[in-house]
């Protein structure tokens, strides 16, 4: 069935009867799952290597599942495989990025940032075969000019993005959330509409066979879990 927005039309209760899994299938299916997404790490070094690009839209048909506020489903992910139009992006974000870390982000945030060592080249996005770039649109447009405003926003797609970088990691493929900022230049390029604001930037490749990774260490369970 084709979505279309409503507006104060209660939707039909359908039954939700998916089996249970038995306890010992959840319990390996978890352990597994953990030690994968731990597996995960974000990756600035990328191979030119082209992808399964089936696999790039699986992924955000994936992060299109996500839950969202009123159900408004408040953002656009736009695929970005053309190497003049990465070249523009990546020409636009080093310009912004240049002016951020020549001290636009300020001395606390760029101490956050040195022991990444990241910087303003950013190669990955003319590297990496392919850029997700995500919107938010901050509201729902007509085609007449009409519009309705969206709920939760900045939470729904930060879920989507969630999912979308866990289902091209457990696909076998390396991402990056790349955020310059400010990020109005990608409107230009992209050509969005005016209810749409970037979020952020996601190269998508295999990492490079030179890539490196800091040996960052995760706060333990215990450091994030707190049971009552
Ligand atoms: N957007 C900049 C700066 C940056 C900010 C944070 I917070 C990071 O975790 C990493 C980078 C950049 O992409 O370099």
């Amino acid at each position: 069935m084709q979505w279309t927005p409503t507006h104060g039309e209660p939707y039909r209760p359908v039954p939700y009867r998916p089996a249970r899994m038995p306890a010992a299938e959840s319990l390996a299916r978890a352990a597994e799952l953990r030690e994968r997404m731990d597996g995960r790490r974000t990756v600035r070094q990328f191979s030119p290597d082209p992808v399964p690009e089936q696999v790039v839209r699986d992924a955000v048909a994936c992060a299109a599942t996500a839950p969202s506020g009123a159900h408004q489903q408040p953002w656009t992910f736009i695929l970005v495989k053309d190497p003049a139009v990465r070249r523009r992006i990546r020409r636009a974000a080093e310009e912004e990025e240049r002016i951020s870390y020549d001290g636009r982000l300020g001395e606390e945030w760029l101490a956050a940032l040195r022991p990444l060592g990241t910087d303003e080249v950013k190669p990955h996005l003319t590297d990496a075969p392919a850029l997700i770039v995500v919107f938010q649109q901050r509201y729902w447009l007509g085609e007449g000019g009409e519009r309705r405003k969206h709920y939760y926003v900045d939470e729904s797609v930060g879920i989507a993005v969630g999912m979308l970088l866990s289902a091209l990691h457990l696909s076998g493929l390396a991402a990056l959330v790349h955020t310059p900022s400010p990020m109005r230049f990608l409107s230009e390029v992209l050509g969005r509409p005016v209810n749409e604001k970037a979020f952020a930037v996601i190269p998508v490749g295999y990492p490079a066979p030179d890539c490196e990774v800091p040996d960052l260490v995760r706060k333990s369970l215990d450091q994030v879990l707190v049971e009552i």
